[in-house]
């Protein structure tokens, strides 16, 4: 008897261990407002000397005093870290308290379980589901679109744009939507998939989306950043520049967003490759901003409208970013992103903030939206999507409809204003 319950007692040893320590410690994201500037120190300090990520603000360099910032604390830094803040008086709120959770939750392939009630365009889908997804679509609508490749990534994985181009009207001109040029901003490319099933569904049944696809074609990028967007669905959910390496360092990635050729590494960028904003060695070193450079350069005459979509924090932003100097058409600007905003608040009760970048949010040189303002495109946006911190990067799948909906609302307002003022240039009184 004594020999049967040790033996039990072994072969069940690492459960019972497990179970001794019953507050097991795990990933969590945490909200912590410092409230002075000892405590901005400190939060600088942990965010970059700790294995943390920072999802609110970007970067250290912005944390200030009586403003939120996000920290994603992995099990492993949490005891030193919460040590760290009360030895510091600093307070936290658990943001997240299990967002393993919520990771498994969205990468979970229920797309084979019955009782699953969401669409395709409800969930988040792997890179290769993508790849397949734009094959899938080109074969279905072989009249209307066309799968464009412009270029690859660091690691070689193809960059492929839809063309949609709903009737063969001559000279017609164009908008372009990119997603996904941040990795963990995983909303994004859900946007332009829900983006092209909308067009391709709607054209014949709702007269905005026929009005503008009558007059433009659009070019739909649904994943600028393939390599950083795998990563994050294999290894590090957080991750958000691309992969690129460097003999000259240990750290991977380029930010992609401050890689374009506007006030380059200026202030708001780093020249530090191990830092979240790395602008890279030179402006366009990076093959995926090259090619989307490449892209919109050989096409700028008739591309009218850049989107580019991002999340979170419901922004609708416009250049200039990598100035304080307002463009010159920035009260038209001003006036599209406001009627965007009021029309989402209207219809899905969703508060959205409105300007230009860099007063809205802060200075970022090299960014795409600025790079498509100065090459001649005057209507160019960023879109920071949902949510405002709730679940942050992990925006659970079901709220991608209402998130992808309230952009989509945005996308056409400004697309339908555009639209009306080339008519009303072109057509004689
Ligand atoms: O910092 C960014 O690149 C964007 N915010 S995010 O949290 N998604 O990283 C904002 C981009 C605004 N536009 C430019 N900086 N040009
Ligand atoms: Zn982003």
């Amino acid at each position: 008897m004594k020999a049967l319950l040790i033996l039990f007692v072994l072969m069940n040893l690492d459960k019972l261990l497990k179970t001794a320590h019953c507050t097991e410690t795990q990933d969590q994201v945490l909200s912590i407002t410092p409230k002075t500037q000892e405590q901005v120190d400190i939060l600088k300090t942990v965010s970059t000397q700790y294995e943390t990520a920072l999802w609110q603000p970007v970067s250290p360099h912005y944390i200030k005093e009586d403003t939120q910032v996000h920290l994603f604390v992995p099990a492993n830094s949490s005891e030193t870290v919460k040590d760290l803040l009360q030895r510091h008086a600093i307070t936290h709120e658990v943001l997240l308290a299990n967002p393993n959770e919520l990771i498994e939750m969205q990468t979970r392939n229920d797309s084979t379980d019955p009782r699953s009630s969401s669409t395709f365009y409800e969930r988040y889908h792997s890179l290769e589901d993508i790849y397949f997804w734009i094959n899938r679509t080109k074969q279905d609508n072989p009249d209307t679109v066309k799968v464009i490749l412009i270029g690859s990534s660091f690691e070689k994985r193809p960059l492929y744009v839809l063309k949609l181009s709903l009737n063969n009207r001559p000279n017609k001109k164009a908008m372009w939507i990119d997603c996904g040029i941040h990795a963990r901003e995983w909303i994004s490319p859900a946007f332009c998939l829900w983006f092209v099933q909308y067009s391709l569904s709607f054209y014949q049944s709702n007269k905005d989306i026929a009005n503008i696809l009558d007059n433009m074609d659009v070019y739909v990028l649904p994943v600028l950043n393939p390599d950083g967007y795998h990563y994050t669905w294999t290894t590090n959910r957080m991750w958000r520049k691309n992969r690129s390496t460097n003999l000259s360092t240990k750290c991977i990635g380029v930010d992609l967003n401050r890689n374009f050729d506007a006030n380059w590494c200026t202030e708001g960028a780093s020249d530090q490759p191990c830092t979240e904003i790395y602008c890279g060695a030179f402006p366009e070193s990076e093959p995926e901003t090259q090619a989307v450079a490449d892209f919109l350069r050989s096409h700028k005459d008739i591309v009218q409208i850049y989107f580019s979509i991002h999340s979170y924090s419901q922004m609708l932003l416009f250049p200039f970013s990598c100035t304080l100097e307002e463009t010159e058409n920035h009260s038209e600007l001003l006036e599209m992103v406001q009627e965007a905003a009021q029309k989402i608040q209207r219809h899905y009760r969703n508060i959205y903030k409105y300007g230009s970048g860099a007063k809205t949010i802060y200075l970022a040189p090299g960014g795409s939206d600025d790079w498509a303002y100065n090459l001649g495109i005057k209507y160019s946006f960023t879109f920071e999507l949902q949510d405002r911190g709730s679940y942050g990067f992990l925006l659970p799948p079901s709220h991608i409809s209402k998130a992808c909906n309230e952009a989509l609302l945005a996308v056409k307002t400004i697309a339908l204003k555009v639209v009306e003022k080339t008519k009303a240039l072109t057509t004689p009184a």
